[in-house]
């Protein structure tokens, strides 16, 4: 019989975006990963995995890809990454489209290159969380992310890929180096949740590959609720 694995999503899926989890989730999560093969994956990198879903939980994971998957980690214990950085070409394009953006409140450190990707913030990675928040808001409406991405991918798509991820951003790398590759790592049956899991979003590669996927739309309420419904006792 086949087996089956669950991977995780963070931002909007275990937590809130840069949240820490709930206290109560957080609980059920720690007996769900004791009793199921579990796995995370998320586009943010190992230090704000840490910091959101916690040391002891994370750790509980199989193996936690961080950075897209260009970032692997067995416990505490590094197992793989991937060397990559944009090139001059592309962080100078990244900067002409900060500055063409008519965003107010830009924060500083829009562009952080990271093991394996890049992220390229709108507000900046220095935001607050209302400061995000007010990001997100207006990109809601203006979808500039949409349109650099594109562009991106229209001058560099050859080798590099531009995804739009989170709230606020968009995640580069080495082209086919997305959230699908974690895959290459799992034989079982596959459970995906993400809250990106559509055609320009960075759970798309992953969640078409999956046997199941769920598209989270409502936070982590929803990924409590679908695996205390459907996944409990599995
Ligand atoms: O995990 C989802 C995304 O979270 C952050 O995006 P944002 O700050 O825009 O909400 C980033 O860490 C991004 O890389 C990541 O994919």
């Amino acid at each position: 019989m086949m087996m089956t694995s669950f991977i995780f999503d963070v931002d909007g899926t275990l937590t809130n975006a840069r949240e820490a989890i709930d206290p109560v989730f957080e609980k059920f999560m720690h007996e769900f990963v004791e009793n199921n093969t579990c796995y995370i994956c998320t586009g943010s990198d190992r230090p704000k995995t840490l910091e959101q879903v916690g040391e002891k939980l994370t750790n509980k994971f199989e193996l936690t890809f961080h950075c897209s998957g260009n970032h692997i980690f067995k416990g505490n214990q590094e197992y793989g990454k991937t060397n990559w950085q944009l090139s001059k070409e592309q962080y100078k394009f990244l900067e002409d489209a900060l500055d063409s953006i008519d965003y107010p409140e830009k924060t500083g450190n829009h562009i952080e290159q990271r093991i394996g990707t890049a992220n390229f913030s709108i507000c900046g990675r220095n935001a607050t969380l209302e400061q995000r928040s007010r990001c997100s808001k207006w990109e809601s409406t203006h979808q500039a992310r949409q349109s650099i991405s594109e562009e991106f991918n229209r001058l560099f798509g050859k080798d590099t890929e531009a995804l739009v991820a989170g709230e606020t951003s968009i995640d580069i790398f080495k082209l086919g180096h997305n959230k699908g590759q974690t895959l290459e790592y799992i034989t079982d049956d596959v459970v995906f949740f993400g809250d990106k899991c559509f055609p320009g979003g960075n759970d798309w590669d992953i969640a078409k590959q999956s046997n199941v996927f769920y598209q989270i739309d409502h936070g982590w309420q929803q990924t409590f609720e679908i695996l205390r419904k459907q996944y409990h006792n599995h």
